[in-house]
């Protein structure tokens, strides 16, 4: 890309609303300006029958994720703050999964192959849809990306653009894979990434753990860690 290309990186609005208890520090963010984004919290990965099982994973992990996700989603509804949900996935003929991906593991519980709510992974199946604990409300974007980044050969940076979004919030699963890539590819872009730590799971704890402790290592090398609580605090009164 050349620097003409570039995208324009977005300065911390003149005046910060509210200050988030977060790791390695406190962060001050104008709330008008930051988007809740609810990473892939499909069926697929949550339910028994889905890829997330397919692959060999406790799917019950990542349950733990749930209400903390719930009860901040309501909060930024309420203050009337950018609900963005995304969901991994392919179309039907698998021509946006490369066959690097796709060619894992047994050939019947691939991406594509049919299982209990459909073909895994494919967009437009039952078990690709978010869960109904979480499903968006009318009006709120849901981005459908092929990768782990939800930057990645989607729409998601012009949306966020286009709305004056400087910082997100980020929750989902699983926190090492598509919750890191994505908060990786949006420091990139200029996005201050605060990750709630209870409102991300993993199939692997450890692995949980590790990708916030990476995030949030070297003064905040990627972003900021906090939680439901801290950032339903600073909703209710930034
Ligand atoms: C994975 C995701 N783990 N949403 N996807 O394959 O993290």
């Amino acid at each position: 890309m050349t620097p003409a290309s570039a995208p324009g990186f977005r300065r911390q609005s003149s005046v910060p609303a509210a200050v988030i208890d977060a790791e390695p520090e406190p962060i001050a963010v104008d709330l008008d300006r930051t988007a809740l984004v609810i990473i892939d919290m499909q069926r697929d990965f949550l339910e028994p029958g889905g890829f997330g099982e397919t692959l060999g994973n406790d799917v019950s992990r990542l349950a733990a994720a749930v209400e903390p996700c719930r009860a901040v989603i309501e909060a930024a509804r309420n203050r009337g703050m950018l609900v963005v949900h995304t969901r991994e996935g392919h179309l039907p003929d698998l021509s946006d999964a490369p066959p690097a991906k796709v060619e894992r593991g047994q050939p019947n519980l691939r991406i594509g192959a049919p299982g209990p709510m459909g073909r895994i992974l494919i967009r437009g199946e039952p078990g690709h849809d978010i869960i109904p604990a979480l499903y968006p409300v009318p009006g709120e974007p849901i981005i459908d990306k092929p990768g782990k980044g939800a930057f990645y050969a989607t729409g998601l940076g012009q949306l966020l653009a286009d709305k004056g979004i400087e910082n997100l919030l980020v929750c989902g699963v699983t926190t090492e894979v598509c919750v890191n890539t994505t908060v990786r590819e949006a420091n990139d872009r200029g996005y201050r990434c605060i990750v709630l730590a209870d409102c991300c799971a993993s199939y692997f704890p450890e692995f949980h753990a590790a990708g916030l402790a990476m995030i949030k290592a070297q003064g905040g090398i990627f972003g900021w860690v906090s939680g439901s609580k801290p950032v339903i605090t600073a909703m209710a009164t930034g």
